[in-house]
């Protein structure tokens, strides 16, 4: 097996981009738990980001989430961003908080409603040109609850030609990266429910327009690995929402439910070229902190991703080319496993100290006495204005 030694120098180009509503106050249907020092504005949650980032240092981009940050002046906010020492990632679209949308956005058979969810499409795309943002993401709400309710091959059509509409906005250096998910809110047909029809309408938009995989978006069971295989070698793994998942899309902290799972991802990430440096594959957290600390919670989150590629970094791939090769079923299952099992948490630590960051993030968090702060300092949170 690969030594900590042998893949210290890899782990410095991990970049983990933090989601802007992961430090608002979130809940379920059931209930929203507000907490108090929340941000009050779009500033304040670039600069719980920033802390994430000042004690990890593997956090150094922030997604946004359009209408939720929309600010008067995104150039300030970029500058703002910069300042903190981060600087502002994925635009992020929304097509799911308006009544217009109750039947669809991009597949809406109202020309009205679907040119309205264009043209919002088009703002965040004028937004990502004033904030340098690669990419702008897209998930869409669209589908039908019951049989018959629509078309779902007009429905398709119809998605086809918004994304084109959208995509053709797009500059050299931007992306679309369109996001799947199996079901909710609609209940029985989803208009882009998996990565076959995600890729599908990819590729026929062209280069520029990848998928967006959110571990918490497949069904219990799914092979979730093969699907990072199939998309590396197609050539449009364009980015991961990371989160875990007990149920459905739980959105809790990645590699709390299944590191294995995480472990067995990360190393197809590995394997396939996906970890490689400019390799295109953004990694993302798509979560929310309902019942616990929401900076400490992103935080613990970046770290879980750290030492699964770490362990996923440090199997033996000549080793285990060989036992596949082979037919040496067991020899090839043990040295994956003994990847796995290897605890990588005190090598980190002392990776982390020896480039200028906290052994220990969590503890340093709770020492720094940032998180006593914002409850005093922020009263009243939860509004995503501009306030800085
Ligand atoms: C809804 O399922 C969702 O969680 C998607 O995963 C998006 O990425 C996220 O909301 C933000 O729009
Ligand atoms: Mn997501
Ligand atoms: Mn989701």
């Amino acid at each position: 097996m690969a030594t900590f030694g042998d893949i210290a120098d890899d782990l410095t180009r991990q970049a983990i981009e933090l989601p802007s509503w992961a430090f608002g106050n979130s809940g379920t249907r059931f209930k929203v738990f507000a907490q108090p020092g929340v941000p009050r504005t779009v500033a304040e949650k670039l600069a719980d980001a920033a802390k994430v980032h000042e004690l990890t240092g593997l956090a150094p981009s922030v997604a946004l989430h359009i209408p939720w940050d929309r600010v008067d002046d995104f150039d300030r906010l970029r500058a703002h961003a910069e300042d903190l020492g981060v600087r502002l990632g994925t635009i992020n679209t929304n097509t799911f908080q308006d009544d217009d949308y109750k039947f669809g956005s991009l597949t809406h058979v109202d020309e009205r409603v679907r040119a309205k969810a264009i043209a919002h499409m088009h703002e965040c795309v004028d937004i990502m040109d004033v904030t340098g943002s690669r990419d702008l993401k897209v998930w869409l709400p669209d589908g039908t609850n019951y049989p018959g309710q629509g078309d779902l091959r007009d429905r398709q059509d119809r998605l086809a030609d918004s994304l084109a509409q959208v995509y053709a906005r797009l500059g050299d250096h931007q992306r679309l990266v369109l996001e799947y998910k199996f079901f909710e809110p609609a209940f029985y047909a989803t208009d882009v429910p998996d990565w076959g029809t995600a890729y599908a309408h990819c590729v026929a938009l062209g280069e520029r327009a990848v998928v967006c995989l959110d571990t918490g978006h497949h069904a219990p069971g799914t092979n979730i690995e093969f699907i990072v295989v199939q998309l590396l070698r197609l050539g449009r793994l364009g980015a991961f929402d990371f989160n875990s998942r007990f149920y459905a899309d739980d959105d809790l902290i990645v590699g709390a439910a299944d590191p294995f799972q995480l472990f067995r991802i990360l190393f197809e990430v590995v394997r396939g070229g996906g970890y490689d440096e400019g390799s295109g594959v953004a990694f993302m957290l798509d979560q929310c902190h309902n019942v616990e600390d929401k900076i400490p919670g992103q935080v613990r989150s970046v770290l879980n991703v750290q030492e699964m590629t770490a362990r996923a970094l440090l199997v033996d791939r000549d080793a285990l080319a060989e036992a596949e090769r082979a037919g040496d079923v067991l020899g090839a299952n043990e040295v994956f496993m003994d990847a796995f099992y290897t605890d990588v948490r005190a090598d980190l630590a002392e990776w982390r100290a020896g480039r200028g960051l906290p052994a220990n993030p969590m503890k340093a968090y709770r020492d720094s006495g940032y998180g006593q702060r914002i409850v005093a300092d922020r009263v009243g949170g939860d509004q995503a204005g501009w306030g800085a």
